[in-house]
């Protein structure tokens, strides 16, 4: 096992062709996503650190996935690639501000997905409404991209937002310049692209640790409000976190409070040894192709199944451990604030939408220059360091049974769910226990109308088109006349972002304190942006049915999901 070099300084784009001798715009974003990650690294070393404990674990998973699946591997570059997969998170403060954020991330062929507003998820509100950033197919970068509502507050302190909002210029004249040029051309070369992500880099999402009115930096946090004092007070839209992917959710959280000397190694061996039993049980072929994209469903097919056994779970902690003997692996000696408390998402077994966990927000120091002229020195909490395994994408009818099995699931915490702390392993036993309505594999999940699925009819299929037995995809799908591969969510999910704010904000949730507080709707926010913002549940709904009819051609008949 070799962690490769994941915070090394990005290499040099290669310029790959483009639409007319123009960037790719993926390029752009891959480029883009490296370099901020670089930069990132540098800022906060937690977060560089973080990466190599997640591409150690990445890699003992791996390790442990070869030894169930004879034939399976990976090499350092398909490793290399899952583990470039981010998302990022930004907060904006003005409609123009936003307007111009939305036209930045066109520029790499990012679009607004889904409408989150923020304000309306009952305890764990906050004042802001957002979308994502990304590409409809390989959208491997996103970016949270929020807007503090200025009319959720009274109107002094609006008014005071507001005013100091208006001072700011995040975008300079060579940016907006240069987002002008690539709309009027219809993409840019690789030197202004570079110049673009240069502006992001070092300027757009710069933390620059300078701030200003510390006066009302404090009336904002003392009235709960500290999500708009790190948006309002500060010079750039700095990047919140950086989020890669991890393969095991447990036990790269085991990992993270071991080196962060929160648990000890008997703990940890625990810990990593239910996760990777956990693990084990849910990789099932369909997992196998979920994770790893890069394999083809023959490829799949074609590995061997076998039961690793115990011994070879104990060699996987016991290399891990040996790893984190490594000296930079010891993450206790960074300036940090703990691991959170608990996993957001659904359990281990239950493999839709994500799961979410971070280290938590880092106090840093900042300089505020106030309007009197004054400088304050104090220190900032905001940027943490977020982690994220993704599942398959659920239905409408699947968002709202997880929906009621979570709301279910946090008004147990501290009751029916002991505090994790305390109990680890009772904790996540019975947090499992509210997501017990799911079924656990992709083909009940697929029959449950629960998940979406895209289907391809085989050859074996093809060649008993007119003799089929039935018209049923999944009955088709054991025959072997039909293939399914899992959609994978691409997406959040309010209630996890929530938790997620207000976990790094330490701050439960807000009231408004305006007087009259108008909705914010999804028409306000595509008018700023300028277009209209993707339904992704509609797009996987597309992506399933346009495989579906494909099927019914290729067999000449009709087929479906017979719902049982
Ligand atoms: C964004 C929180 C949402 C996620 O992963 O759900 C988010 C923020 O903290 O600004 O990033
Ligand atoms: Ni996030």
């Amino acid at each position: 096992m070799k962690p490769t070099d994941a915070i090394a300084t990005p290499r040099p784009a290669t310029p790959s062709g483009g639409h007319g001798g123009f960037a790719d715009p993926r390029a752009m974003q891959d480029r883009l996503f490296k370099a901020l990650s670089a930069s990132f690294a540098e800022e906060v070393p937690l977060y560089g650190r973080s990466l190599r404990v997640n591409l150690a674990c990445n890699w003992a998973v791996c390790g442990l996935l070869s030894k169930a699946y004879a034939g399976f591997t990976m090499t350092e570059a398909d490793i290399e690639r899952t583990s470039g997969e981010r998302h990022g998170a930004i907060r904006i403060g003005t409609p123009e501000e936003y307007s111009w954020i939305a036209r930045w991330f066109a520029a790499f062929g990012m679009e607004p997905h889904n409408f989150y507003d923020m304000s309306r998820v009952g305890a764990k509100s906050q004042p802001v409404v957002a979308t994502a950033y990304r590409s409809r197919h390989r959208p491997e970068h996103r970016v949270f991209t929020s807007m503090l509502l200025t009319e959720y507050f009274d109107d002094e302190t609006r008014a005071r937002i507001e005013a100091l909002l208006a001072q700011r210029r995040v975008f300079t004249d060579k940016a907006k310049a240069l987002i002008e040029k690539g709309e009027r051309q219809g993409g840019l070369d690789w030197e202004d692209a570079e110049a673009l992500i240069a502006e992001g880099v070092a300027r757009i999402f710069k933390w620059t640790g300078t701030a200003r009115d510390h006066a009302l930096y404090k009336h904002l946090c003392a009235a709960g409000f500290k999500i708009a004092a790190d948006i309002a007070c500060f010079e750039a839209h700095h990047l919140n976190h950086l989020t890669p992917n991890t393969f095991c959710m447990d036990l790269y959280t085991a990992s993270m409070e071991y080196c962060l000397n929160e648990i000890d190694e008997r703990e940890f061996r625990d810990r990593a040894a239910r996760a990777l039993r956990q693990h084990l049980a849910m990789a099932d072929r369909d997992s196998m192709r979920l994770h790893f994209k890069h394999l083809s469903a023959a490829a799949v097919a074609a590995f061997e199944r076998r039961d690793p056994g115990e011994e070879v779970i104990k060699a996987t902690i016991d290399g891990l451990l040996e790893t984190f003997r490594a000296p930079e692996f010891a993450l206790h000696e960074l300036d940090h604030s703990g691991f959170k408390d608990y996993t957001e998402g659904p359990d281990a077994g239950t493999p839709i939408f994500l799961r979410q966990d971070a280290y938590k927000a880092l106090s840093e120091p900042v300089r505020f220059r106030n309007a009197d002229g004054t400088v304050t020195e104090t220190v900032h909490t905001a940027r943490f360091g977020e982690i994220e395994q993704r599942f398959y994408a659920a239905t409408p009818a699947g968002r709202a049974l997880y929906n009621e099995c979570n709301a279910a699931a946090e008004a147990g915490r501290g009751t029916a769910i002991p505090d994790p702390a305390k109990d680890h392993a009772g904790a996540l036993a019975a947090y499992a226990k509210f997501f017990d309505r799911f079924p656990k594999t992709l083909h009940a999940l697929l029959r449950a109308g629960l998940v979406f699925g895209e289907f391809h009819a085989t050859p074996a299929g093809i060649a008993a088109k007119g003799s089929l037995p039935t018209r049923d995809l999944l009955e088709l799908v054991e025959l072997g006349y039909v293939e399914v591969e899992g959609i994978r969510y691409e997406d959040f999910l309010p209630v996890s972002a929530a938790g997620i704010f207000a976990s790094n904000l330490d701050q439960y949730g807000t009231k408004a304190t305006a007087a009259n507080r108008p909705e914010f709707t999804r028409e306000r926010l595509e008018k700023i942006i300028g277009r209209p913002i993707i339904e992704a549940d509609e797009e996987y709904a597309r992506r399933e049915r346009e495989s579906i009819e494909r099927v019914s051609a290729a067999l000449g008949t009709p087929v479906s999901v017979r719902r049982g």
